[in-house]
């Protein structure tokens, strides 16, 4: 029975029991789970709290600001830079990294995050979300941007808030994922899954079908031969999902399995894909695999990437372990 187990004491006894979680790290992610439970308020007030709509500026990556990117940033940011556990936070809203002020101790943790992921699905009320990434400052220089360019399989924690028809936090600290439903009556985090699996076959892929015509062969193939169902070379029909918001496409994969395709296409060629490596497909691989699933940008694991800048993106493949190496293989098998 997991219901009563709180977050706090999840986090206690993973301390006690495993030397991955330090009292800065624990700190570091009772707070940012507190700042989830704000960013919940704000997008469940919708228009009554005036939150919607655009902003009329773009961020980093030239995309359209929505009034609650900005305020789920300011939240993350205003929560984490006191407490003395970060050096530094980095951010898909802000260009350069955010270093914590001198009138703050700093500590030995860089904290990553897409502070709404898929908000361009606020206006129209589907689940969006806030994702999250932990590494360690390690290169014992003065903290930059530089100091964030690690592989993802350097994290010591990673997770996302999905804000849904439940608010819901899903976290892994390097030792199995588990999940924590936002009970509103006490405004606690409460266990509600212990021990997350993602199911190593499956018949249900997660694509944005419109691109169909932009992508590669091997993306082509594995596709075509869902579609072709049970007459087909897979021998089984399949179903599509796409909610076009990651948070909510990943949290249904590792509640009962699926495969999430986001690819290069050659709409922008020169771009490998459209997510982002840093604080968006690290921080998902690291929940995937924890769960016993798999994450690749279709030739390589996600999490062996070395970065090369903040902001840089990467084609996603995870997802059911199974079809995941089934569609690596073709790719390799096409290269
Ligand atoms: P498309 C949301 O904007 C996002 O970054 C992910 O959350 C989502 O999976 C993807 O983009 C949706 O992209 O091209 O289908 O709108």
């Amino acid at each position: 029975m997991t219901h009563n187990v709180s977050l706090t004491r999840y986090l206690i006894e993973q301390q006690r029991d495993n030397g991955r979680i330090t009292p800065q790290l624990r700190l570091l992610i009772e707070i940012v789970a507190r700042a989830c439970k704000r960013i919940a308020i704000n997008v469940n007030k919708g228009e009554l709290g005036g939150v919607l709509g655009s902003l009329g500026t773009e961020n980093v990556q030239g995309e359209v600001q929505k009034k609650l990117d900005v305020i789920a940033n300011e939240v993350l940011i205003e929560a984490n830079e006191w407490g003395g556990h970060l050096a530094a936070m980095a951010s898909e809203e802000m260009d350069d990294i955010y270093t914590v002020p001198n009138r703050y101790p700093h500590g030995e943790y860089l904290l990553l995050f897409d502070p709404l992921d898929g908000s361009s699905n606020i206006d129209v009320n589907v689940s969006i979300g806030t994702i999250f990434s932990v590494l360690q400052h390690r290169d014992g220089q003065e903290v930059s941007a530089k100091s964030f360019l690690q592989p993802g399989c350097e994290q010591v924690a990673a997770g996302y808030c999905v804000y849904g028809p439940q608010t819901t936090l899903v976290l892994t600290v390097g030792n199995g994922v588990v999940m924590f439903t936002l009970d509103r009556e006490q405004g606690s985090w409460v266990m509600t899954e212990d021990k997350v699996r993602i199911p190593e076959d499956t018949k249900e892929f997660a694509i944005n079908m419109s691109n169909m015509r932009h992508w590669a062969p091997p993306v082509k193939r594995y596709i075509d031969e869902c579609l072709a169902g049970k007459e087909g070379p897979r021998g089984k029909d399949f179903n599509m999902r796409w909610i076009a918001s990651m948070v909510a496409d990943v949290h249904r994969i590792l509640t009962r399995g699926g495969i999430f395709m986001y690819p290069w296409d050659k709409r922008e060629p020169g771009k490998p894909g459209k997510l982002r490596l840093m604080y968006e497909a690290n921080p998902m691989a690291f929940l995937v695999e924890q769960a016993g699933g798999a994450a690749t940008d279709g030739r390589q694991r996600i999490l062996d990437i070395p970065p090369t800048e903040l902001h840089q993106r990467v084609a996603v493949v995870l997802g059911s372990k199974n079809e995941v190496e089934r569609v690596t293989a073709y790719h390799h098998e096409a290269a």
